[in-house]
């Protein structure tokens, strides 16, 4: 059914408190998304603002790829990716245990890759994006199948005016590959800075207009994929070898520097028939 049953509105949950997990998940699972605010600690907010500006600072708005793509990318939106090469602040997220919690529930312990770690900064004037599932990045995927769940963190705050993401609550129960979303079943993700938003690959989501004449809204977009799939963003041409072996094994692991080894048996992504971390832990050259 791709009808609203009740008002379309996020559940919100606050990081400063002890948070129910459970509840949670029930969220994510009942409504394809939610929101904790101050995820993030004021002083990890602030190294990423910090470490990330001078990137964002270098870059243009816009796409290169033309067609469907400029429009998706945003014209007036800037997209910086790579940011595990240049930012500790980064890495130290990437391995916090409450959003590894996410992939490890939905995709599998330790079972899927980071899709993308991207930087999205909606700039005064841009329209809304081009509502969508994140599951559709990869042509096959089945609506009875987890293959991607997302966090976007907002690095500032998110508003109305400034482009909120505009999400359609439930819509990852709604059937079709991309159904068309009736008025009055979206709601935007406005939070402060450091919060997170938290959805399912399934559940149909923009990032919203921003009317603001002056405010550039800021989040990055850090969204995981099953180890089987490839992975939007190509980390292991963006991080060196030699980056790479000073990153923690888990963020190692999750940027595909080491093999896709599920409990079910298979290996993926090998190098020289074994584990592809060899190469970092000195055994191979
Ligand atoms: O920036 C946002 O709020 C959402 C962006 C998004 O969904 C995407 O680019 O795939």
């Amino acid at each position: 059914m791709n009808q609203p049953t009740q008002e379309a509105t996020l559940q919100r949950f606050d990081g400063r408190e002890t948070i129910d997990w459970d509840e949670v998940w029930s969220a994510f699972d009942a409504d394809g998304g939610l929101i904790i605010e101050h995820f993030v600690s004021p002083d990890l907010l602030r190294r990423l603002n910090e470490e990330l500006a001078s990137l964002v600072g270098a870059h243009e708005p816009g796409s290169n790829t033309e067609g469907f793509w400029t429009d998706f990318h945003g014209r007036q939106t800037k997209r910086v990716t790579g940011l595990a090469a240049v930012s500790d602040a980064w890495v130290e997220l990437l391995g916090d245990e409450r959003y590894r919690a996410m992939g490890d529930r939905y995709l599998g312990e330790g079972e899927y890759w980071l899709n993308t770690g991207q930087l999205i900064s909606i700039g005064p004037g841009e329209s809304a994006q081009y509502m969508h599932r994140d599951e559709l990045n990869w042509p096959r995927a089945r609506r009875d199948t987890q293959i991607t769940v997302t966090a976007i963190f907002a690095l500032t705050d998110f508003t109305e005016a400034n482009g909120a993401t505009v999400i359609a609550p439930g819509s990852n129960h709604w059937e079709g590959a991309l159904p068309e979303v009736p008025a009055g079943t979206t709601t935007q993700a406005t939070m402060p800075a450091g919060s997170a938003l938290l959805y399912d690959g399934k559940v149909i989501h923009g990032g919203g207009a921003n009317t603001t004449t002056n405010e550039w809204r800021a989040g990055i977009h850090a969204g995981f994929c099953c180890g089987w799939l490839r992975a939007e963003e190509n980390h292991q041409l963006t991080v060196s070898l030699e980056r790479a072996r000073a990153l923690p094994p888990d963020v190692q692991h999750v940027l595909g520097f080491r093999s896709y080894s599920p409990k079910s048996g298979a290996r993926l992504g090998l190098v020289d028939y074994d584990d592809a971390g060899l190469l970092l832990d000195g055994e191979q050259t």
